[in-house]
């Protein structure tokens, strides 16, 4: 039997899992689109043959013709919407973040625990990206030795909008790294430390972190969200026996004119697309079997990125070290497999 699916918010995100439903994975129906703007619900519903449109989320997430729903409205829509799947026992994609509030992402948590099973799966979709997988093969056969520290690079050419500020590089943009190198090493941050360069235009200038793990590791992280040259995100561990580095496809090289030359994406869909891919098939494979995907986030993981989140924007707002205090993990979400 088909899954239908419903996509709530149509916009980059929205469009791009419906794609890659109706084109690159068997078994799916795409039942509705649904977005506040009723032209921009039309247009992923007509490209991706969805029967239906609405501007209704909640209404569409209890419809009876619906299996499973995609999340990808604006951020603040996250939680309250994650929360309504889980009333209506349907298994649910979320976009990140699961919100950028830790008491939000509790209350997600309470709704399953209540439940008795896990409903929402997260996107961070880097856990399904190889050069990830690969680093944390190395790290988890210590071949590296003990992994010592994590850089991450994360640059965008420009902010999504012109009100975006330096606290949003810390709790949209930067959870991906919060929860990748979680991920990656498999521990946990007991403090996180900002700082800001200052730019000659009025643009949101990098914020750059220092992160200390449970076990004495360190993680720098670099959020640009107006690197201007290309989208480039770069990673590597380094352990007391070697590092690993994560090398971005590149398909093609030009050597021309006495020089060599690749190309950048624009944005993170070509780079992650094979990501994507792999993280909706488990998302599907999820909502046939009712077992979680083994590595993808789930709602603790949301906690966790909204937690150091928090603490990431008092250390930039107060320009001091700030711990990262978060509760004990409940049995629940402890994974056996
Ligand atoms: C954007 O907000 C995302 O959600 C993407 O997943 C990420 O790769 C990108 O850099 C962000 O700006």
């Amino acid at each position: 039997m088909s899954i239908r699916l419903a996509v709530i918010g149509a916009g980059i995100m929205g469009a791009d899992h419906a794609r890659i439903f109706a084109e690159d994975l068997p078994g799916v129906t795409l039942q509705v689109a649904c977005d506040a703007s009723a032209d921009r619900a039309k247009s992923v519903a007509d490209r991706y043959g969805a029967a239906d449109i609405s501007a209704d989320p909640e209404a569409v997430i209890k419809r009876a013709d619906v299996d499973a729903v995609i999340i990808a409205s604006p951020d603040f829509t996250h939680a309250p919407l994650s929360l309504a799947c889980i009333h209506a026992s349907k298994p649910v994609l979320c976009e990140k973040p699961l919100s950028q509030s830790s008491s939000e992402c509790l209350a997600v948590m309470e709704a399953e625990e209540k439940a008795g099973r896990r409903f929402v799966q997260l996107g961070f979709m880097r856990r399904f990206d190889q050069s990830y997988i690969e680093m944390k093969a190395a790290v988890d056969d210590g071949s590296l030795g003990k992994p010592l520290m994590m850089h991450n690079f994360h640059r965008n050419v420009e902010t999504p909008s012109v009100d975006f500020t330096a606290p949003m590089a810390i709790t949209s943009s930067a959870p991906h790294e919060f929860d990748v190198v979680r991920f990656v090493l498999g521990t946990e941050y007991t403090s996180i430390s900002a700082f800001q360069p200052v730019r000659t235009d009025a643009v949101v200038a990098p914020v750059f972190m220092v992160l200390e793990t449970i076990g004495g590791q360190l993680v720098t992280i670099e959020i640009n969200n107006n690197a201007a040259y290309g989208y480039d995100v770069r990673g590597e561990v380094v352990g007391e026996a070697g590092s690993v580095s994560m090398v971005a496809p590149v398909h093609s090289r030009r050597d021309l004119g006495l020089r060599q030359t690749t190309d950048y994406a624009p944005d993170w869909r070509p780079r992650y697309g094979e990501a994507y891919r792999h993280q909706n098939r488990a998302f599907l494979n999820f909502v046939r079997t009712g077992e979680f995907p083994t590595v993808a986030s789930d709602a603790w993981d949301g906690y966790c990125a909204a937690m150091v989140g928090e603490a990431g924007v008092r250390a930039l707002q107060e320009q001091r070290k700030a711990p990262v205090e978060m509760i004990k993990r409940p049995e629940f979400y402890i994974r056996t497999k």
